[in-house]
């Protein structure tokens, strides 16, 4: 963790920056803009992470670099791809970057999801890198670059902060076209130790590595995942000099620093919508249906994804309710399985996996009064998801592999009436950073089961002691403490560059 001794907050920002403008760059925009019913619409794509994000970039007068996917997205941009945004009240410049299909197929649903993904969360029989998918990565990464460089114009000393893995390529090739700027990256998903990054061809491989060490400073939620692109540098590029103790790599006249910041959510926002009226309605609706007579009711809530283990989560409650008879009826499982890349073939298997899956454990254990497990596939509003977490006496996270996992912080969140577990894979970022859940290993099918009716008999006492520290804990590291973090860490290893820079 990099430690300040005058901690620069978001409020600071401005200040920070000097005469520096931020360049932010992501794949997905904070405002995309569709033909509706009733004409051109805009929609904020759901998440933490771009509407923890924008509030930044109001602060600045900067620019979001990122693809344009919206319908409308063209009509509303100018001949360069630049809309104002938030088109209320503009603040800063959105800088629209056009796909066409192809390109969506082979840099974002194949090379991105369908080998950067799964390598990362080391889930080797999903691992697919195709050369042409490859090349096109490349490619669009280049054109993002340009797009940063033309913005940020000559000899610029801008901050760019790259979000994930779908722009690896862009840090060094921002570097080429602008070596006086400041660049940073954070990396939202695992990252693998060496044995297993080494399953990516060689070119590959070493050109992804060469990409990020553009930056000069890369942020990951963990310190494994850190230690992690450390090791695959070592070993990969032997010729660099890998510095494990001082998280850096050094490259001749200049250091690439790494570094720990876990994310997390806007408490308060989350805190507020789990305590609103109608969440308290819908959460007395749901607690009156499901969790009367000493029932409990369980949740879960993840996008379709293989990395979040919902196979392996069925085949548990399967699992409990046919070795323990007498825990069938004690709880409803309400699971949110939002459907998510559907696109790409391994994804919509999955949907249609989970369907049948839970139709086939509710025909077994279904009685008159009580059925084991209602599914939601769909998108669930933002309030309606904080009711449902309120509500419930567990909250189930077993991902098989996580960079952190959002939800096991919005469940703590929301729980005001400290009653639920939170039962988490110990292959998560969260679980590195969250003391009081009860951690589970999603692979050992029997051990989750044990887990679950552990997690059930937990006695009211012990689950209050421990929600009550995860929410006092999580009010402490709230996003807005994460942004702080980076920004902060960003500064330091800004001015150090400085002062190397004038010593040369
Ligand atoms: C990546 C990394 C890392 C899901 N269904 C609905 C819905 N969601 C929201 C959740 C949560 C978000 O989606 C999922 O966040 P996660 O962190 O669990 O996972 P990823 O999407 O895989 O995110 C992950 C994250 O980046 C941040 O760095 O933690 O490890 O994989 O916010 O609430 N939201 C609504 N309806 C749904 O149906 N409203």
């Amino acid at each position: 963790m990099f430690v300040a001794s005058n901690p620069v907050t978001m409020r600071d920002l401005p200040y920070q920056l000097g005469d520096r403008r931020l360049i932010l760059v992501s794949n997905r925009e904070p405002y995309e803009h569709v033909h509706g019913a009733h004409g051109i619409e805009v929609r904020r794509p759901p998440g933490g992470v771009v509407s923890a994000l924008d509030p930044l970039m109001r602060r600045g007068r900067g620019v979001w670099v990122a693809w344009g996917s919206g319908s409308a997205d063209r009509d509303t941009a100018d001949e360069r791809g630049r809309v104002a945004v938030p088109p209320e009240d503009p603040r800063y410049t959105l800088r629209r970057i056009w796909l066409s299909s192809d390109d969506v197929d082979c840099y974002y649903e194949s090379f991105a999801n369908s080998a950067l993904w799964p390598l990362c969360h080391m889930l080797a029989h999903h691992f697919e890198p195709r050369t042409d998918a490859w090349e096109r990565y490349r490619e669009v990464n280049e054109r993002f670059a340009d797009a940063v460089a033309e913005e940020a114009g000559e000899k610029s000393r801008d901050v760019a902060w790259v979000q994930d893995y779908h722009l690896a390529l862009v840090p060094a090739a921002l570097r080429e076209r602008r070596p006086g700027m400041f660049i940073h990256q954070f990396w939202h998903i695992p990252f693998p130790p060496p044995d297993f990054y080494r399953l990516m061809p060689g070119g590959m491989a070493t050109a992804l590595l060469r990409g990020l060490l553009g930056n000069d400073l890369l942020e990951f939620h963990t310190e494994r995942y850190a230690r992690n692109f450390l090791a695959c540098v070592g070993e990969l590029l032997p010729d660099l000099d890998v510095d494990m103790e001082g998280m850096r790599v050094r490259l001749g006249d200049r250091d690439v620093k790494v570094g720990a910041f876990p994310i997390s959510i806007d408490v308060e926002h989350f805190e507020k919508l789990a305590d609103d009226a109608s969440a308290w309605t819908l959460g007395a609706k749901l607690r009156q249906r499901y969790a009367s007579n000493g029932r409990q009711l369980a949740v879960s809530v993840d996008r379709v994804d293989y990395t979040k283990g919902i196979p392996q989560r069925l085949r548990a409650l399967d699992l409990m309710w046919k070795r323990h008879p007498e825990l069938r009826k004690c709880v409803t499982f309400l699971i949110v399985a939002t459907p998510s890349r559907s696109g790409i073939p391994a994804y919509k298997k999955l949907e249609d996996d989970v369907a049948e899956t839970v139709r086939g454990i509710n025909a077994r254990y279904r009685t008159p009064d009580w059925t084991p497990i209602l599914l939601i596939a769909e998108n669930v509003a933002a309030d309606r998801l904080a009711a449902i977490y309120r509500a419930a006496d567990l909250c189930l996270v077993s991902s098989l592999q996580d960079g952190m996992n959002l939800v096991a912080k919005e469940f703590i969140a929301s729980q005001h009436d400290e009653r639920g577990v939170l039962l988490l894979s110990r292959f998560t970022g969260a679980a590195e950073d969250i003391e009081g859940a009860m951690l589970v290993n999603p692979f050992n099918i029997d051990g989750l089961a044990d887990g679950i009716r552990t997690a059930l008999e937990m006695p009211q006492d012990e689950r209050k002691a421990r929600m009550r520290r995860m929410r006092a804990d999580l009010r402490r590291a709230t996003i807005f403490d994460w942004l702080d973090g980076v920004m902060n860490a960003a500064s330091i290893t800004q001015a150090a560059r400085a002062a190397r820079e004038a010593r040369v």
